[in-house]
């Protein structure tokens, strides 16, 4: 179903009518249970780390009874609904961190069943030590997006998603190349038809490696968190993913990847910062058996993640090369 590299997959779609509610009186995750279950949206998950997305476009289509316009991406489908979601040249889509989860909200504002503020336009930041893997693209954040439709009645921001043979793919518009797609319930392999009290969904742990067979219908919902099914009682597991957050052994603790330079005559020790972790830099005085003693320590006080250098003061003669970086957290 897919060429070439895929940044990021498909992860969930919300087919449940705008005003109808999850079928079997189920609940979002996040949204709780609220008519529509949050409009229309989609889910993405990164799964290359740093990716650059930028100029990538999804493309989606609907059978409809409407008329629609011109076709914006597929003139072979000339009565079907049609859009376009394009990745515009903006920093945040030049590097994603791999097990981000990103949502494409046409709502700037989702509100849960409990009254809390769900979504409040677009939120880019992602704190992976305070267990923060989610953002939130608002459809009509023209800074990041371009999206186009041919819905009669729609604008430039609007997109739809829905169950009648609802599908989408993922394009590099440069060359037309298709990386992904299409998925939805029309194509052999998905798991189910989509009713309009449902979601599709992922129903595996998302990889480089899933195809249109990981995706099902269903009414378990979670909007901008991992994936449950089978009634709740499996849900994705994105640790695989997230490792690089760590960089460690997935307790809580490990040593993240250094470099070291002798600049000017001074020992220079750097690593990456990452929001949310604390870091502790070590020196070894023993040169036949590490005997580590604390240089200086970082708790978990960063906004943004940085590349962050130490100069390491040494006594002429003394050992030096001799360093890690611990670093610990929450995990997710
Ligand atoms: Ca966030
Ligand atoms: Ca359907
Ligand atoms: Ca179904
Ligand atoms: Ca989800």
């Amino acid at each position: 179903m897919e060429t070439g590299a895929q940044p990021l997959i498909l992860n969930e779609f919300n087919a449940v009518g705008s005003s109808r509610f999850l079928d079997g009186e189920n609940t979002d995750t996040r949204l709780g249970r609220i008519e529509g279950n949050g409009g229309n949206w989609i889910e993405l998950v990164v799964i290359e780390d740093h990716a650059d997305v930028r100029g990538l476009e999804l493309r989606w289509a609907e059978e409809s009874t409407e008329t629609p316009a011109q076709p914006v991406w597929d003139d072979s489908r000339p009565l079907m609904h049609q859009g376009v979601i394009r990745f515009l040249d903006h920093e945040f889509w030049s590097d994603l961190r791999q097990g981000t989860i990103i949502t494409i909200t046409e709502s700037g504002m989702l509100v849960d069943d409990q009254g809390s503020t769900v979504v409040d336009g677009s939120d880019l930041q992602i704190d992976p030590g305070a267990g923060d893997w989610w953002v939130n693209v608002w459809s009509f954040d023209t800074d990041l997006l371009e999206v186009i439709t041919n819905v009669p009645g729609d604008f430039e921001g609007n997109f739809s998603v829905g169950n009648d043979n609802w599908e989408i793919s993922l394009f590099d518009s440069v060359g037309d190349l298709l990386i992904w797609g299409p998925i939805g319930e029309a194509y052999d392999g998905f798991g189910g038809g989509v009713g309009s009290d449902e979601v599709g969904k992922l129903e595996l742990d998302p990889s480089a490696d899933v195809t249109i067979f990981d995706y099902n219908d269903g009414t378990s919902s979670s909007f901008g968190a991992p994936n449950i099914w089978s009634a709740g009682t499996i849900t994705q597991d994105f640790s695989l993913l997230r490792e690089w957050a760590l960089n460690g052994n997935g307790n809580g603790g490990g040593t993240a990847p250094l470099s070291i330079a002798v600049i000017n005559g001074e020992v220079q020790v750097s690593w990456e910062r990452l929001p949310g972790l604390e870091y502790e830099l070590q020196q070894s005085i023993s040169i036949t058996a590490p005997q580590w003693e604390r240089v200086s320590f970082y708790p978990m006080i960063m906004d943004d993640a940085v590349n962050h250098s130490e100069t390491v003061a040494t006594e002429p003669g003394q050992l030096t090369g001799f360093f890690q970086v611990l670093v610990s957290g929450p995990q997710q």
